[in-house]
């Protein structure tokens, strides 16, 4: 379990921590797969910040000032605001250019990332039906079915143990926080990603890298935030993960 100071989640009416000049804060949420992206560039390059969790179903007022459209990740450090998961590990990644690069030096590699992240983030929705939702609409599965297909051939041709090559980038880091949450989210129906040999073998590997690692929320904290999330009774501070930051 995080500090408690860290695991605590701002909420409306709340003051806002003020903020200590020169060092980096991200506001973040503890269960959000967008905010893990950020988190693990974060932790790849070592970098040293202060993690402000936020309540994203009760907002604290402030944090629109923070961003525009209420959501996290959001970077902040002194009078400077980067909003947008991917815009965030990109920022880091320019900022710390020579420290577990993100990306392929060779900008031909570098656009074929960008452009399979892009194309991965139309189809994030379909990881998200909600309870009644499933086996009803189809139509989001079959996006999510087409999504998990385009990962599995995208490995396949690449023929390297992480998308990234012999250790994680920023495809792996981008596409995990979506992909772990499948089994747990059943949004691809019974035997779910049984189907895709290479993905499953990235996933043991993905788990096993020591930046995911303890950074894996459990399947029973995400599915207790999951059922009470977007209600009076969101759970934010209550549910344990043994996750760090
Ligand atoms: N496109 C955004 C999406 C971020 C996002 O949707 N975050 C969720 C939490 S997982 C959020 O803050 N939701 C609050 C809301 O939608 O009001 C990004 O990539 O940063």
């Amino acid at each position: 379990m995080p500090e408690q100071s860290e695991h605590h989640h701002f909420k409306t009416g709340e003051a806002l921590p003020p903020l200590k000049p020169g060092v980096l804060r991200l506001y973040s949420m503890a269960f959000c797969p967008f905010a893990e992206r950020t988190r693990f560039v974060l932790a790849a390059k070592g970098i040293d910040y202060e993690l402000v969790n936020v309540n994203t179903f009760q907002k604290p007022e402030w944090y629109f000032d923070k961003n525009p459209d209420g959501v996290v990740p959001t970077l902040e450090q002194d009078d400077k605001l980067i909003q947008e998961s991917i815009v965030t590990c990109e920022y880091l990644d320019e900022l710390y250019p020579d420290i577990a690069p993100m990306f392929p030096s060779d900008p031909y590699l570098r656009s074929r990332d960008k452009l399979f992240i892009q194309r991965f983030g139309k189809f994030i929705s379909g990881f998200y039906l909600s309870g009644k939702e499933k086996g009803e609409n189809e139509e989001l599965r079959s996006a999510a079915i087409k999504n998990v297909e385009s990962v599995e051939q995208e490995l396949k041709k690449r023929g390297t143990p992480f998308f990234s090559g012999s250790s994680p980038g920023m495809v792996d880091f981008s596409i995990w926080p979506f992909i772990y949450r499948i089994p747990y989210s059943r949004s691809l129906g019974d035997g779910g990603l049984d189907s895709f040999v290479l993905l499953k073998q990235w996933m043991d590997r993905m788990r096993q890298d020591k930046i995911i690692a303890p950074r894996i929320v459990e399947d029973e904290a995400l599915l207790e935030f999951s059922t009470h999330y977007r209600t009076p009774g969101s759970r934010f501070d209550e549910i344990q993960t043994k996750a760090i930051k």
